[in-house]
């Protein structure tokens, strides 16, 4: 979306359509409620009414006022819920699984044949699923390019489950001030066609 740069995951370009659709709504409700601000200050200045005039309630203008809204949030919510799901719950069966660890100041990856590695290497179109941790302190997990970011902890696994769909590299970072080293805490996310993708995870080294 403008001046980020493009998303390169499933769940990051339904991200960006999200910021675009709540953003959309909230200018428009910011715009309509500085009219009606603007618009009331001015007709019922005392200049133009020095006689206040009572205004009595709408029971009907208030109930639709109610649905309407919370019909709006929940409509908010629900994208962002389902982002939430897809990001943390529905994990799909095929997902590949990748431990990843922080420590003082590095990143390390490790995949289910054993194989280590200190940059995310994927393949593309592949759902995967990132079980994160850290050996010290408070670390995070972010991939800017998929739009995704979660806390590593120490003595705790947690996950962030998504799809990269486009190949290129990524950059990783550490995304929680975790000391001097903090800004050096960086690597990167490859990501690579099934082929290559499969010759690297089957290679020795
Ligand atoms: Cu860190």
């Amino acid at each position: 979306m403008m001046m980020l740069l493009s998303a390169a995951s499933i769940i990051g370009k339904q991200t960006d359509t999200a910021m675009i659709i709540i953003g959309g709504i909230s200018i428009v409700l910011l715009a309509l409620i500085v009219f009606f601000t603007l618009f009331f200050v001015i007709k019922y200045s005392k200049k133009r009414n020095p006689n206040p005039t009572d205004v009595e309630g709408s029971k009907s203008l208030e109930i639709l006022f109610l649905v309407f809204s919370i019909s709006l949030v929940l409509f908010m919510f629900d994208i962002g819920w389902k982002g939430y799901k897809e990001l943390r719950v529905e994990i799909p069966a095929n997902a590949m699984s990748v431990k990843a660890t922080g420590q003082i100041w590095h990143w390390s990856f490790e995949y289910d044949n054993g194989k280590q590695s200190d940059v995310l290497n994927l393949p593309v179109n592949k759902p995967v699923i990132i079980n994160i941790t850290s050996l010290d302190l408070i670390h995070s997990f972010y991939i800017p390019a998929f739009r995704v970011k979660q806390d590593a902890l120490p003595g705790s696994l947690r996950t962030i489950s998504f799809t990269p769909d486009e190949e290129g590299e990524y950059n990783l970072f550490c995304a929680e001030y975790c000391g001097t080293g903090h800004s050096m805490m960086l690597t990167k996310s490859v990501v690579m066609n099934e082929i290559k993708f499969r010759e690297w995870y089957n290679s020795a080294e």
